[in-house]
Parts: structure tokens; C-alpha cells; sequence
């Protein structure tokens, strides 16, 4: 037994003193002094030895299970000892000061210019129900377009909204006619990641239903929205675009500003980058919200401003957007006034 003895003792040392986490040690204390280990059933052969080897064995014993037992708190100790953070209590709590996030700033200014053009700001929920993300903006589940957006369902049955274009629908619904009404919120869709797509993103909706709306009222205002974001001239084009919720549809790309059009990983080396898909809102939604479409019209657009943001600050990986990289959000402070 002496021999079995030694080995258990310089094994668990051994074992202990290689450990660098607490689960490691957590486990080590399991192996050898749990209800499962050789010590232990070495410790329950007591009750059947004579009473001479109860004697000998048993102080021996229970000296070896203090010293496994010490041993294995100090380790737990060292390593709990190092995980701890020291800080400097005399430090200045202002030494460094934060910045907003540059989404944040393009968010802030979009929708000030939007509230000065007379827009409502209003949100919804990024849970949101199939209703309200697909079936009422013309998207019924056997419809292809939703292959377009590659969605996260969840277990409760609700999914996480692909776009900001449920908030048409429940503002409709809320609201009635005449609205005009934007919608800035974070999106979330199963990408695959690249220089211009993320999983989690930001999208700003914009709505107008009046009686006499017409295309050249969102470009008026597409126009007006983008010359005012930019601060700058930049070429946009207009092509057309299919969205089950809009009829005539349009994407609406702006020139890359990275590479000012010659191509670039971040425009996928077409010199343009699709920004705010737009078009008349298809009566078949106006009608599924309760809007009168003899009397109504509208239009709606969807801006991506994670994009935006990336046009406007020359960013050209859009993941370092949701790095939390402390040295690039560093960059923004005072960008906000
Ligand atoms: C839509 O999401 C429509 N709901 C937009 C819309 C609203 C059309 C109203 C008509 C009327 P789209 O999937 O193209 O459309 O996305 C809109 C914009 O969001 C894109 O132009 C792009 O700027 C941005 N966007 C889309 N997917 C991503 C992504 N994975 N990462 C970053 N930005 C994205």
C-alpha cells in the first residue's frame, strides 16, 4: 500500500502544479479525493482491517488526504490569485474620455435630417414575428424572395428581423394614413462575412403615405437626405431593384468613396455599393395594413447605415464596425459636434 501511497501523492502533485485554471484544479480534486478515486476507497478499506493495520494504515491515510487537500488549495489559491485585475486606486477616473460610435453619429444625423424634413422617428422590436418581417410586406413563406434574407429563427418562434421594414407595417397599422415616419435599428441576417456584410448591421426605414405621392417625391427626398449626410457631391445611380414590398422598386447605389470608383474590396470591384433600395410601397401592403389605396399612395426606403457609416469615414472592412476595437472607436471622439 505504501508504494500505491507514493504514487497517488507525487501524481497529484505533478498534475496539480500543471493546472492553470480553476476547472483544470476543480477536476484534479475530483480525480483524487472525490467519492471515485483510489484514496478514497483506500479510506472506506479501513472498516474491514484488524485493528493493528486500522492503526497503521489509518493516521497514514488521513495524513496523505491533508496534504493532497492543502496542496490543491494552494494551487487554487495561485491561480485564483493571478486572474485577479490590480488596478490603480489613485488613478484619475477622467483620464480617458469615450466617443460615440461612428453607426451611432451617421444614425444621429440621418434622422435629425429626416425630423427637420417633417419624418416621425418610431421603433420595433429586433424579436419580431414572421408576420411583420415577411407575410405582411407581400413575402408569404413560399415566396422566393425570402431566400433573399437569410434569417435567425429562434426557439420561441419569433425570428430576428433580417431589415427595418417591419416597422412600416406596424406604424401603418398603429398610425393609419397620412404618415411619414423613419426608422433607424439594428438588423440581423445569416451572412456570410466580408468586406461589406456583417451578421448584425444597421438599417434606417423611411415611410411617406399621402394622397399624391409619387416618384419624384423619393427621389426628392432620397436627394435632399444624402447631399445633406454627405456634406459632399457624390454619384448615386438609380437602377431598378425587386422588393416583394415596394412596385416599381429601385436600388440606390452610391459611387465607393474608398476607391472613389475604381474598384476596391469593399465595393466587391464594381466602384459602386448598393446603399438604400427604395420604391413605391406595392398596394397589396397598403391593403394588408388598412389603407385606403384609392386614396393613398407612399413610398418607403431602407438605408444601410452600417454602410453609410462606412462611406462617410472612408472604413473599408465593415467588421471592424462590431470589433469593439477601442483604438478605432478612438478615432471618433469629437466627430459628434
Ligand atoms: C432591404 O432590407 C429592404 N427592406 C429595403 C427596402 C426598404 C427596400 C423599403 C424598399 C423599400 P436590402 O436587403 O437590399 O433591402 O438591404 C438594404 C440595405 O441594407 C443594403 O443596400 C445595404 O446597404 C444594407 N445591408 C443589407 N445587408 C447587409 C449586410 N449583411 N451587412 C451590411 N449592410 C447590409
Amino acid at each position: 500500500m505504501q508504494e500505491q501511497l507514493k504514487t497517488i501523492v507525487s501524481e497529484c502533485i505533478k498534475e496539480a502544479e500543471k493546472c492553470t485554471k480553476e476547472a483544470e484544479i476543480l477536476e484534479i480534486k475530483a480525480k483524487y479525493l472525490g467519492k471515485k478515486s483510489e484514496l478514497f476507497s483506500l479510506l472506506a478499506s479501513l472498516k474491514d482491517m484488524s485493528v493493528e493495520d486500522k492503526k497503521k494504515y489509518g493516521s497514514l491515510l488521513n495524513k496523505i488526504k491533508q496534504e493532497l487537500e492543502q496542496k490543491i488549495n494552494d494551487c487554487l489559491e495561485k491561480i485564483n490569485s493571478k486572474s485577479k485585475i490590480s488596478f490603480d486606486p489613485t488613478l484619475p477616473i477622467y483620464e480617458e474620455y469615450g466617443s460615440l460610435h461612428p453607426i451611432t453619429i451617421v444614425a444621429k444625423e440621418t434622422t435629425d435630417i429626416l425630423k427637420r424634413m417633417g419624418f416621425t422617428i418610431v421603433s420595433g422590436p429586433e424579436m419580431e414575428k414572421e408576420y411583420y418581417n415577411f407575410e405582411a410586406l407581400n413575402i408569404p413563406s413560399t415566396h422566393p424572395a425570402r431566400d433573399m434574407q437569410d434569417t435567425y429563427w429562434l426557439d420561441n418562434g419569433l425570428l430576428l428581423r433580417t431589415h427595418t421594414s417591419p416597422n412600416q407595417v406596424r406604424a401603418m397599422e398603429k398610425y393609419g394614413a397620412p404618415i411619414k415616419i423613419c426608422a433607424p435599428g439594428r438588423c440581423f441576417r445569416n451572412e456570410d462575412l466580408d468586406a461589406s456584410h456583417e451578421n448584425t448591421f444597421f438599417q434606417l426605414e423611411g415611410m411617406v403615405i399621402d394622397e399624391n405621392i409619387s416618384i419624384s417625391n423619393l427621389i426628392y427626398v432620397m436627394k435632399g437626405l444624402l447631399k445633406e449626410v454627405f456634406k459632399q457631391d457624390v454619384d448615386v445611380r438609380l437602377r431598378p431593384g425587386f422588393f416583394p414590398f415596394v412596385e416599381p422598386g429601385f436600388e440606390l447605389d452610391c459611387s465607393c468613396l474608398i476607391c472613389h470608383g475604381k474598384g476596391c474590396p469593399t465595393c466587391k470591384n464594381s466602384g459602386w455599393l448598393e446603399l438604400c433600395p427604395c420604391g413605391m410601397i406595392h398596394p397589396n401592403v397598403l391593403e394588408m395594413s388598412n389603407i385606403d389605396t384609392k386614396k393613398y399612395t407612399g413610398f418607403a426606403f431602407g438605408l444601410g447605415l452600417t454602410r453609410l457609416a462606412m462611406m462617410k469615414y472612408k472604413i473599408d472592412d465593415i467588421r471592424i464596425l462590431n470589433s469593439g476595437d477601442l483604438r478605432f472607436l478612438k478615432e471618433f471622439t469629437g466627430q459628434e459636434d
